[in-house]
């Protein structure tokens, strides 16, 4: 379901999710949250989808919750709700990116600050604009780091360099993000939108039962020991190999030719 605020465009096996409050730098309203989950949810159901690019309008990816719609602060020792607010929004979106079988890959074509760093976070590959920057900005406002932030970062850059990166709310360049693998490539702004497609419908292309069932066994290997996943290696690859693709994939290498996957 596309909306003006989150817009969605399909070719090439791709839908492309486009987070559309530029002059807020795409920082977010608690209710957006749910149009944006619709998008997801509907890309998701879609056979036609076979891979999401999110990316941002205008010169940022995401400025995070957007702190001009939280509302009054209330009174010292007195809630405002935090804690139910990400329960119902933000909680509810991550474990959706992580759930959609198909590869999701964020453009990131500016500053990704705040919750809008947890979301390129808990995408499955991040393709950055040679001016994109990111930063927690939690600390800096009061706040810890939230939406995965905390679960996403060490497993992706230890645990001292992201504790560095949430007390200092420093930012960090989309080419520092490169050598620890925050990102996977960075290319020129102008570039970045079509760079992340590329690699989507390069994705979308492939057999796409075994990509979404590998995305879930890399997920589920972050918390499981040895045993566990060798045994669930062995579940998955059972249902990847009743696949049409695995078929086409086998014959495509014995008649050396490309093969033509359908995702079935
Ligand atoms: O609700 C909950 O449960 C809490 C959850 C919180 C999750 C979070 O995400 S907390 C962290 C929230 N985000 C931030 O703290 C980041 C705030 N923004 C910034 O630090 C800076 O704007 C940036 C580093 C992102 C970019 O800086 P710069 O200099 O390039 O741009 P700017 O001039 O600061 O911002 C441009 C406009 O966007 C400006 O509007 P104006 O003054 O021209 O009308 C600015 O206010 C607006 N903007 C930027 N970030 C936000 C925002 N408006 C609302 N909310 C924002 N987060």
């Amino acid at each position: 379901m596309a909306t003006e605020e989150i817009a969605v465009a399909s070719a090439e096996g791709v839908a492309t999710i486009t987070l559309n409050r530029p002059d807020a730098l795409n920082a977010f309203p608690p209710q957006l949250h749910r149009e944006l989950a619709d998008a997801l949810k509907q890309a998701e159901r879609d056979a036609a989808v076979r891979a999401l690019v999110i990316t941002g309008a205008g010169r940022a990816f995401r400025a995070g919750q957007d702190l001009k719609a939280l509302g009054e602060i209330p009174p010292l020792g007195e809630s405002m709700g935090l804690d139910r607010l990400l329960r119902s929004t933000y909680n509810p979106l991550i474990l959706r990116l992580r759930s959609i079988e198909k590869p999701i890959i964020a453009a990131v074509n500016g500053v990704a600050a705040g919750a809008g760093f947890s979301l390129a976070l808990a995408c499955d590959l991040r393709v950055a604009a040679d001016s994109a920057t990111f930063t927690l900005a939690f600390n800096r406002i009061g706040l810890v780091p939230d939406s995965g932030a905390m679960y996403f970062l060490p497993q992706l850059i230890g645990v001292g360099r992201a504790l560095e990166l949430a007390w200092t709310s420093r930012s960090l360049s989309a080419q520092d993000a490169l050598a620890p693998g925050l990102v996977t490539r960075v290319v020129p702004r102008d570039s970045v939108l079509a760079g992340a497609q590329a690699l989507a419908a390069a994705r979308a292309r492939g057999a796409g039962k075994a990509l979404g069932l590998t995305k879930r066994g890399m997920s589920r290997g972050l918390t499981a020991d040895l045993e566990t996943m060798l045994d669930y290696e062995a579940d998955l690859q059972e249902v990847a190999s009743r696949t049409t693709d695995f078929r086409e994939g086998v014959a495509a290498f014995k008649e050396k030719r490309p093969p033509g996957f359908t995702g079935a």
